[in-house]
């Protein structure tokens, strides 16, 4: 029996799930879907692998994963990990330097338990791409992001089906359109609470949505209204995710773009130690083709 000791906790409505142990850097393909998905989670958690940083400087490495494969870094999976090592009592209220694949993160504990992460550099690579019958931007994050706001559609719960069947027409367009990179796909629309700035649709690699407003996805957001010239450095932008829940974020300004700090806070859900029985046929999880 493998014994993966986790902490769960969500992040404005997304899921993230940390393991302590039981899998390392190297054998984490075998055991991804295992840790992440049916039956003993679902295709919508993000996983976060605490690693040796390469670097010594850094309290910790971490790599973040999903339902499909690695991802560069995840903004609410990061503000997960901190209240994570919080609620472990591993760190205490102050800034913390985290290793990515793809760059230190600086992240801040707050006093009152909301954690802030200062990303990579941010920036937009094109503006104004036409890709099937949408226009938008692509930009970096910490992941690839295609930023839409001509859709037309209601960015709304009950739309979320559409949104997502959407999103992923509109991802294939903007590959075939000479953008590979891109992974996610952003909607834009007004907000529905007046206080924030926007409202936003997040699909993410593997078909799911991200019930936060996406660390990444206000970092590749901000790199484009920097890059117009319509947010000034150091300005509060609030941006509200498709059920509600706000990231707050401002950016100072790089050599090659922007760099984000996203603020918020996560919530513990659940302790727990996830069992891996040779004897269950399901042991790697449902539908994945991986064997040992
Ligand atoms: O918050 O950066 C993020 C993120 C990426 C995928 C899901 N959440």
């Amino acid at each position: 029996m493998l014994r993966i000791p986790i902490i769960d906790s969500h992040t404005g409505g997304e899921p993230t799930r940390v393991v302590l142990g039981g899998v390392t850097a190297e054998n984490l393909e075998t055991y991804r879907r295992a840790i992440l998905c049916e039956p003993r989670g679902h295709e919508v958690i993000v996983g976060a692998l605490l690693v040796e940083p390469k670097d010594p400087s850094c309290a910790a490495g971490v790599l973040f994963f999903n339902n499909v494969g690695l991802l560069g870094m995840c903004g609410h999976g990061m503000i997960g990990l901190i209240i994570t090592l919080c609620h472990l009592g591993r760190i205490a209220p102050g800034e913390h330097r985290i290793e990515t694949p793809v760059g230190i993160v600086t992240a801040t504990l707050h006093e009152d338990g909301r954690a802030s992460i200062r990303n990579v550099p941010s920036y937009r690579k094109a503006k104004s791409v036409q890709a099937g019958t949408v226009t938008g931007d692509v930009a970096y994050g910490g992941n690839w992001f295609f930023l839409v706001s001509d859709h037309g559609l209601a960015l709304t719960r009950e739309n979320i089906p559409q949104l997502t069947q959407a999103s992923l027409t509109m991802r294939a367009a903007i590959h075939a359109a000479g953008h590979p990179e891109v992974d996610h796909v952003e909607l834009f629309a007004p907000p529905h609470d007046p206080a924030n700035h926007s409202r936003n649709f997040v699909l993410c690699p593997g078909g799911e949505y991200d019930r936060s407003p996406c660390g990444t996805g206000t970092s590749a957001k901000l790199a484009c209204l920097a890059a117009d010239g319509k947010l000034p450095p150091g300005e509060t932008w609030r941006q509200e995710s498709i059920i509600g829940s706000v990231f707050e974020a401002s950016y100072t300004p790089s050599e090659t773009g922007i760099i984000p700090t996203i603020t918020g806070t996560a919530f513990i859900t659940a302790e727990s130690t996830l069992i891996l029985d040779p004897a269950d046929p399901f042991q790697f999880g449902i539908g994945s083709t991986t064997e040992l």
